[in-house]
């Protein structure tokens, strides 16, 4: 820490207040060199962070918070809120076990008043705060700070709706507009937002108006000014806004601390006369400060630990394929083969490798922005017509979308593929992203395939298997790299349901679905030495379960251990468990997964070893099951 900086002084947002005003804007550059600094050593949400350092100390110092309540969407852009709220010792580990989240917690600082890390949910949580307020006669006001990414939510409209229709007077909407999700920002409204404002033919208008009302007498000159008003208001998004009963400030701009202060205090004293829900739309730059984010905000949203002089990070080390890039890969080879394939994502076009298959075939490819619920009725939709859909969304994020894949997808039987990527745990994103539920809450659908690979290899070969499957099916694969095993040259379509014997054995029975099934097989060449006899299952299919295999193993072995990367309850040690009451065979079963307890942030192989879902831990788990049953 250097000596004679703001920030030394600024334990609390009410420590910055006590700052005069014109020191704000030297706070706000002390935040934007000590979020560089520190991500620079951590890793972390960069470019969201600078691009609304500004818009943060901004409301921190005009509201009165925690009484007046700022609720983040996702969290993702809130370093400078989480310096300003006590937090910089914390900063020293965000996304490290035991450090701070990258996202926002409830149980992390009384500033968070609403945890994050999906997107779309500050406006809906941000009402709900307001209206209870109101309810119990407490001061205050909440305040959402929302991206334009974040907009293209359906959530976000539902909440401005029912915002609208509510008039809540003690809300304010401020809106974060750099035109980026991720990756450049989609949709009609995106682009609404940005061209209302750019239009050539909105500028000129007002140009003429302006000479115009020049010509103007007394009276009519004020006539004329009210139509100017209305004239700017028709050609900024304004309109949009103040049609759903939201008073709209803006656009303004979202780095000049100066313009914000004055924004907010007017914002307050309108609140003060009722005139609330209020939006504010800002206009801001993402990566703003930091050349080589502003630069290129795609590669700095979220980055490894890298190099404040030149912004390079240390370059990834040579390893094996990642699961995403071979998904990638397997996908460009079908649609190949397969004029009726097109993929899509939910703003996610990097993360899942749709990027790749967007320059093979950009014709055949859709960000639909962050609205996963409508990705997959859009897959529903093209499917009744005989198209090929992949959506491939995060096992985390599909959680959003599962009415959509029970009532839209799996009750049609529609030909629709969910590649659910991070699916398991993911490491630094913590409790929010972990993609721990989906067997649970997908093996339940009638009709829906469920399948894990075991490897890189046989994820080319359950792609396939999806994606010629006539009707839904879902294959899961983690985050991450693969294990480095040889790819097969030619990709052919599993057998729906049927397993893998990696190991025959008769004294306990290891099932293992997805990449677990590796350490598993580890494990039972450990006992093979200690000359306990462990048989080893590759599952494949979470659903259908190969019951025909299983079953007489289960039978043979009479004591059974399941491995999984997935939470115990529900998942899929419990569709083993139900398969064998169902088939009458009573031995003692052990599901080996993940507790039922939210994962927080940390390193996934640590955890995994914790968890004892390591080889080690699964060895130890099938030895003392193989004792109980001698
Ligand atoms: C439901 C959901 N889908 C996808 C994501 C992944 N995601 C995290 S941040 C982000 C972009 C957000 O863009 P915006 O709200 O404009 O914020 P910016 O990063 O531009 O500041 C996305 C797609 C998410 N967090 N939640």
């Amino acid at each position: 820490m250097r000596e004679g900086r703001l920030l030394e002084l600024i334990d609390s947002p009410a420590d910055l207040r006590r700052l005069p005003r014109e020191k704000v804007k030297d706070v706000a550059s002390e935040l934007r060199h000590e979020i560089v600094e520190r991500v620079s050593r951590t890793g972390g949400h960069l470019a969201s962070s600078l691009g609304a350092v500004e818009l943060l100390t901004a409301l921190h110092y005009v509201f009165d918070t925690p009484t007046d309540r700022i609720v983040l969407d996702v969290g993702h852009q809130g370093y400078a809120h989480k310096l300003l709220t006590g937090r910089r010792r914390g900063f020293d580990r965000i996304g490290l076990e035991d450090g701070i989240g990258k996202f926002l917690r409830r149980s992390e600082s009384p500033y968070d008043h609403f945890g994050a890390g999906h997107a779309g949910t500050s406006i809906s949580a941000a009402l709900g705060i307001a209206r209870a307020l109101e309810h119990q006669g407490r001061p205050g006001v909440a305040i959402a700070l929302i991206g334009d990414g974040g907009m293209t939510a359906g959530m976000a409209f539902e909440a401005l709706n029912h915002a609208g229709e509510l008039r809540q007077k003690n809300l304010v909407v401020v809106l974060n507009d750099n035109e980026m999700s991720i990756s450049p920002n989609v949709g009609a409204m995106s682009s609404y937002l940005s061209r209302k404002l750019s239009a050539p033919l909105a500028r000129r208008m007002k140009g003429w108006a302006k000479d115009f009302l020049g010509t103007m007498p007394g009276d009519m000159l004020h006539w004329a000014h009210k139509a100017e008003e209305s004239l700017k208001v028709f050609f900024s998004p304004g309109l949009f806004f103040e049609a759903l009963n939201l008073r709209y400030v803006g656009p303004v701009e979202g780095h000049r601390v100066d313009v914000l202060l004055e924004t907010f205090e007017n914002v307050k004293r309108m609140l003060e006369a009722g005139e609330g829900p209020i939006v504010v739309h800002a206009l801001t730059a993402k990566g703003y400060g930091y050349e080589p984010a502003e630069k290129d905000p795609l590669t700095y949203h979220g980055v490894t630990a890298f190099e404040v002089s030149s912004g390079k990070m240390a370059p990834s080390k040579p390893g094996p394929p990642s699961y995403t890039g071979i998904f990638a890969k397997t996908l460009i080879r079908l649609a190949n083969e397969d004029p009726r394939l097109v993929a899509i994502t939910a703003a996610m076009p990097g993360g899942t490798g749709l990027d790749k298959f967007q320059c093979e075939f950009p014709g055949r490819f859709y960000d639909v922005g962050i609205a996963e619920q409508h990705a997959v009725t859009f897959a529903a939709g093209l499917a009744t017509e005989g198209m090929k859909p992949v959506a491939a969304i995060y096992s985390t994020f599909l959680q959003r979308a599962y009415d959509q894949v029970v009532h839209d997808v799996c009750l049609q039987n529609l030909d629709v593929t969910f590649a659910l990527d991070r699916a398991g745990l993911v490491g630094a994103d913590g409790a929010t992203h972990q993609g721990l539920y989906d067997i649970a809450f997908l093996r339940t659908l009638p009709n829906l395939v469920v399948m894990a690979p075991k490897d890189e290899n046989e994820l080319q070969h359950m792609l396939r298997t999806a994606v010629e499957y006539p009707g839904p099916a879902a294959l899961r694969y983690p985050r991450g790299n693969g294990f480095g095993v040889p790819l097969d040259p030619d990709v052919k379509s599993l057998r729906i349901g049927e397993s893998e014997l990696l190991r025959d054995g008769d004294q306990v029975l290891i099932v293992a679905l997805g990449t677990l099934a590796h350490a598993a097989l580890e494990a039972a060449v450990e006992l093979g030495a200690e000359g306990v006899s462990a048989a080893v299952v590759n599952a494949r299919f979470a659903k259908p379960l190969d019951v025909d295999r299983i079953v007489p193993l289960a039978k043979r072995c009479r004591a059974i251990l399941t491995v999984e990367e997935h939470s115990a309850c529900g998942g899929f040690g419990s569709a083993v468990m139900e398969a064998l009451a169902e088939a009458g065979v009573v031995v003692p079963v052990r599901a080996l997964a993940v507790p039922d307890r939210f994962i927080e942030h940390g390193n996934p192989a640590q955890q995994l070893c914790e968890l004892g879902l390591d080889a080690p831990g699964i060895a130890a788990a099938a030895r003392a099951l193989a004792a109980s049953r001698s």
